[in-house]
């Protein structure tokens, strides 16, 4: 599986991928095969699993519990270092470029190396910018970091563009899980018409319409976790 190649052939061809974002500490493991069912119905492309945290460490359970019966690539979405799990296809090596915050710049990535460097995970290095969605959340709590305000759009591009200069693969605007409002379409346009990688958008998003304004506005991934969580019907509406 050559999960980055796959995202940049999408991107190529102008066809948009869905992520679903499955929290380890919130996903119902007895449901799973049904919840799958409806994944497998639906548009969505990739799986991302994590959250801000796992104390309960289920996360290599739930992956290996998914991998059993899904073959859509599951990509790690750690928030820490403990998240790391070798079931799983890929992970996002996030550097988390809107905090000031050096653990999540540098230091978990520093301590993840000797799990990673065996473990056969496809790395896909990210430029993790978070964004507010006017409430506080996980993100910002766990990371001790604030959020760039929306209205700072010159701070947003110029840190989604220092992520590219620095080798970043992938861009990820997130106004955080649960977030009150998304990232705005003017933001992901100005982003998406400076950079060259693809563009990840989440945190927020809860409609098919909202989808598809935020893809037109150029996101090339777009990540829906809670409107699942809240209700997996939601799989109806976004139906191949
Ligand atoms: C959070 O971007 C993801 O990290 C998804 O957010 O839970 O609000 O969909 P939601």
């Amino acid at each position: 599986m050559n999960i980055y190649n796959n995202i940049l052939t999408a991107k190529k061809a102008g066809n948009k991928l869905l992520a679903v974002l499955i929290d380890p500490e919130k996903f119902d493991l007895k449901n799973s095969a049904l919840f799958f069912e409806k994944v497998h119905l639906s548009i969505a492309t990739h799986i991302f699993v994590g959250g801000s945290t796992d104390a309960n460490n289920l996360t290599e359970s739930v992956v290996n519990a998914i991998k059993r019966v899904t073959k859509l690539p599951i990509i790690l979405f750690p928030g820490d270092v403990s998240q790391i799990t070798n079931g799983a296809d890929g992970i996002l090596f996030l550097s988390l470029l809107s905090g000031k915050n050096p653990e999540y710049l540098i230091n978990q990535q520093i301590k993840s190396v000797p799990l990673l460097k065996n473990s056969g995970l496809e790395i896909l290095p990210t430029g993790y910018i978070l964004v507010d969605g006017q409430k506080e959340t996980a993100t910002q709590k766990v990371s001790n970091t604030k959020p760039i305000p929306q209205e700072n759009t010159n701070l947003i591009l110029d840190t989604a563009l220092a992520g590219e200069f620095l080798g970043k693969k992938l861009i990820y605007l997130e106004a955080g899980s649960g977030a009150k409002i998304p990232v705005s379409t003017k933001i992901i346009n100005l982003i998406k018409s400076n950079i060259s990688v693809p563009l990840i958008v989440g945190g927020g998003i809860r409609s098919k319409k909202t989808i598809e304004k935020v893809f037109n506005a150029g996101a090339d991934i777009v990540v829906i976790g809670t409107a699942f969580e809240k209700n997996d019907d939601f799989f109806n509406d976004l139906k191949k």
